[in-house]
């Protein structure tokens, strides 16, 4: 059941660490649902990556924080359940909040529908973000193509080149002819704006960014993200790697 048709409310808690990390693109679908649901009670919560030393293990062995694998994201639903890991916390959040779309055709299975917009996340998800993340945490050097996670560059540069191809099929700036968002837009949005933040060695040549700097455009301009991005609550930091800083200033001074 939808829960845009019932008025109850609903205590949301997000909790997870102080960076984009594996979470971001949920953060955006539950800032845009929390600005249209006004029984949506959401909040994050952040366990802090510069006391982690201190503070993590209590938070980590207390399962009613942490949740059945001890590790986050989780989510604190109505104080009743916890949701854990990355995909099913997004995918749970689109399901309560009609974030997977409708099929074009009446005649088409809303089951296999929900099934190719999860493609899409899942590509975003597990193909583009995590490698983006083995890229950042093994500190590639872009400028040397036989470092031995060079090939994960190239496999999410041409990740990105197929999605945007699929994306240019569309008849909308959303996958697969969505009028509005669906859960598999905020993560592509978000595998691309962080994509882009890193290095452009991660990216194909412009004629094959189109559709999805379009996406970037339109998810930037929906009122609730725009509000989320001019309070600057975008972390720089993108993920909990201690070399992050380092790594990241000696990119930038190549670049200069
Ligand atoms: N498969 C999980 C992995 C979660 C995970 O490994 N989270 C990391 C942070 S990004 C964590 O909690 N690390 C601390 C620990 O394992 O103690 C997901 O996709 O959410």
């Amino acid at each position: 059941m939808s829960t845009s048709t019932n008025q109850e409310k609903i205590k949301v808690r997000l909790y997870y660490w102080n960076a984009r990390g594996r979470i971001q693109a949920v953060r955006y679908m539950l800032e845009d649902v929390a600005a249209k649901y006004p029984n949506v009670d959401y909040q994050e919560d952040f366990e802090i990556l510069e006391k982690a030393a201190e503070d993590w293990p209590a938070h980590k062995a207390d399962r009613s924080i942490s949740g059945p694998f001890g590790t986050l994201p989780v989510l604190h639903w109505n104080d009743t359940h916890i949701i854990a890991q990355t995909l099913p916390i997004g995918q749970f959040i689109a399901r309560k909040f009609d974030l997977y779309g409708k099929p074009k055709s009446a005649n088409e299975d809303p089951v296999v529908f929900q099934a190719l917009i999860d493609g899409v996340v899942s590509c975003a998800y597990t193909d583009v973000i995590f490698n983006i993340f083995m890229i950042l945490w093994n500190q590639v050097d872009f400028d040397d193509p036989n470092h031995p996670y060079a090939r994960l560059v190239k496999r999410v540069t041409s990740d990105f080149k197929t999605l945007n191809d699929l994306l240019a099929k569309s008849s909308t700036s959303f996958f697969y002819d969505q009028h509005e968002p669906t859960i598999a837009d905020y993560f592509v949005f978000y595998g691309f704006t962080l994509a882009k933040d890193f290095h452009s060695a991660l990216l194909p040549a412009d004629e094959d960014t189109q559709a999805l700097s379009k996406l970037e455009q339109e998810m930037k301009s929906r009122p609730a993200l725009a509000k989320y991005f001019n309070e600057g609550r975008l972390y720089n930091r993108f993920s909990g790697s201690p070399t992050e800083q380092q790594y990241r200033a000696k990119i930038a001074a190549k670049k200069n």
